[in-house]
């Protein structure tokens, strides 16, 4: 039996490594299964076509595998990705043989596991995990037992995820990601136990966390560095909660003097000064810490129904000042009940606390079955095929307006490392084109601006 996998992530621009493949392929690896990998990522879109014939016409694969890691690029103007997906699929169709099995999978798709399948056409979904489903799946076609239109939804346990190891760089094109200097990526928990209103992370991994054994995390990071990669992303929903299990890696990480400089989500109310002295001594490049504020606002904080307050991220600031580390933020502006008041404070906040740059959110993306999505229902989308498209909470057009002319009138420059923050670059030329982006539906207001913030 011989699997084909196909990474269909056709955001071209600041390269993101297959990390969900790489596990699953992993996993199959561990079962002695074959695999083949296409990564559609570094073919041109009209190459596609012709790549995908040539693998078919001489092999025969039991089940395609394909990853939806997005479906959307979820900021004003974003590209929808889907319809490539669907093409990718239509193209399949014909050349596969009738036996084989398309498997659409990823983080993306985990959102919406029935309505991607039924808008692109696949066989099955994967929603979520895809370790023991994959595995499932494959039991499933071997005993001849496959449900079209079914969707798997195995979840580690936490045990079984605290146990989890996994060899890295199973993806045969893995070098050219370390050519072009992308970072490698680990992922150390699942799982969120919070419950801000418009975040689709807990639906994706679920809302319990677990955990990996710190162990297992260091050995994976250090098959990362012998393959060659120089940064890493711990792609965690939040990397320093609990904060205890963050500082156990990164003791771990300091006791195996692992040289290396790595990036992170951070919640405020998690930065403490072990978490700190450990951020200092085991990363190498000290990049700012990337908090995730939100709003300089409490009404919205309350609003967005973060766990935290304005104080707690001044408290998380003023550690990092003591400790000599800079930071960033991300600000995600035009939540309910954001007014030019609001704004203002977030504005003030920012020029207050000089943070090293700033990825500003303006509109707030409604990602199926968070609390953002209830609120909205039957007002701004009835069925959940609706959000399959970037669907925005509306936003007072001037307020925002004016927010957007202020914020730039703080001094800035783009953030120019080889990470994250270029992909805002990207979308920031025309940001304030409101007039061009109605291509969705009228309430489509959103923007990715990046600032370093020269202080
Ligand atoms: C970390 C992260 C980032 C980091 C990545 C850092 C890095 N170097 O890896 C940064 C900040 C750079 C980033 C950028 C972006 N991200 Co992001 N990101 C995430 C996050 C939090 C984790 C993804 C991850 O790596 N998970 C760990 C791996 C192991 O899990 P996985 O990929 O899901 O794979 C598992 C399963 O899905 C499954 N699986 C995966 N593929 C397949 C295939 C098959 C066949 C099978 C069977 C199973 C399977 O098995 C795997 C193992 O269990 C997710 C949200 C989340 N919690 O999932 C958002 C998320 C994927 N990102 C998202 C978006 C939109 C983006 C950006 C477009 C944002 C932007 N505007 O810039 C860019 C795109 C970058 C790119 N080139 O692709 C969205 C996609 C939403 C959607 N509806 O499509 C998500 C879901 C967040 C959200 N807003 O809801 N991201
Ligand atoms: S925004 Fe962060 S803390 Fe809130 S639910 Fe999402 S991952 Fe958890």
């Amino acid at each position: 039996m011989k699997l084909l996998l196909i990474n269909a992530n056709p955001s071209k621009f600041n390269p993101v490594f297959p990390i969900g493949l790489d596990y699953i392929a992993s996993e199959l690896l561990i079962h002695n299964i074959d695999y083949d990998f296409v990564d559609l990522q570094f073919i041109d879109d009209n190459n596609w076509e012709k790549t995908i014939q040539e693998l078919l016409s001489h092999n025969y694969y039991s089940i395609v595998g394909i990853s939806i890691r997005n479906v959307m690029d979820d900021v004003k103007d974003g590209d929808w990705y889907l319809p490539t997906i669907k093409k990718l699929v239509n193209t399949l169709r014909p050349s596969i043989n009738s036996m084989t099995i398309i498997a659409l999978g990823g983080s993306g798709l985990s959102l919406y596991p029935n309505e991607v399948l039924e808008y692109c056409k696949g066989d099955v979904a994967i929603a979520g995990d895809g370790e023991k489903a994959i595995m499932k799946l494959i039991d499933d076609y071997k005993q001849g037992a496959i449900t079209v239109g079914k969707v798997y939804n195995t979840m580690l346990s936490k045990d079984e995820f605290w146990d989890k190891n996994y060899t890295r760089g199973n993806l045969k094109n893995t070098s050219l990601y370390v050519d072009k200097d992308v970072i490698g990526n680990v992922q150390t928990k699942r799982g969120c136990p919070s419950n801000c209103s418009y975040c689709s992370y807990p639906v994706i991994e679920g809302s319990k966390p677990r955990i990996r054994n710190p162990k297992n995390v260091i050995e994976e990071i250090e098959q990362l560095i012998a393959l060659g990669f120089k940064e890493i992303y711990f792609t965690d929903s939040v990397f320093n909660l609990p904060t205890r299990n963050a500082v156990d890696i990164l003791k771990l990480l300091q006791f195996n003097k692992i040289k290396i400089t790595w990036h992170a989500f951070h919640d405020p109310k998690g930065i403490t000064q072990e978490y700190l002295d450990f951020y200092k001594k085991t990363n190498v490049k000290l990049p700012p810490i990337q908090l995730t504020v939100e709003s300089g606002s409490n009404a919205m904080l309350h609003s967005l129904n973060k766990n935290y307050k304005i104080q707690d991220i001044e408290n998380a600031i003023e550690l990092c000042d003591l400790n000599g580390i800079k930071y960033c933020y991300s600000i995600l502006v035009g939540a309910p009940g954001e007014t030019k008041s609001t704004l203002d404070e977030t504005l003030e906040f920012i020029r207050k606390t000089k943070p090293q740059s700033v990825s500003l959110f303006t509109g707030i993306c409604i990602h199926p079955k968070t609390k953002l999505a209830f609120l909205t229902k039957n007002i701004l989308w009835n069925n959940q095929s609706d959000l399959l498209k970037p669907v925005f909470y509306p936003v007072d057009e001037k307020s925002m307006h004016e927010f957007i002319l202020e914020f730039n009138k703080i001094e800035i420059e783009f953030f120019s490392s080889n990470n994250y923050y270029q992909s805002a670059n990207n979308y920031s030329s025309n940001y304030l084109d409101y007039s061009s982006y109605n291509n969705y539906n009228s309430y489509n207001y959103n923007s990715i601006k990046s600032k370093k913030i020269l202080s």
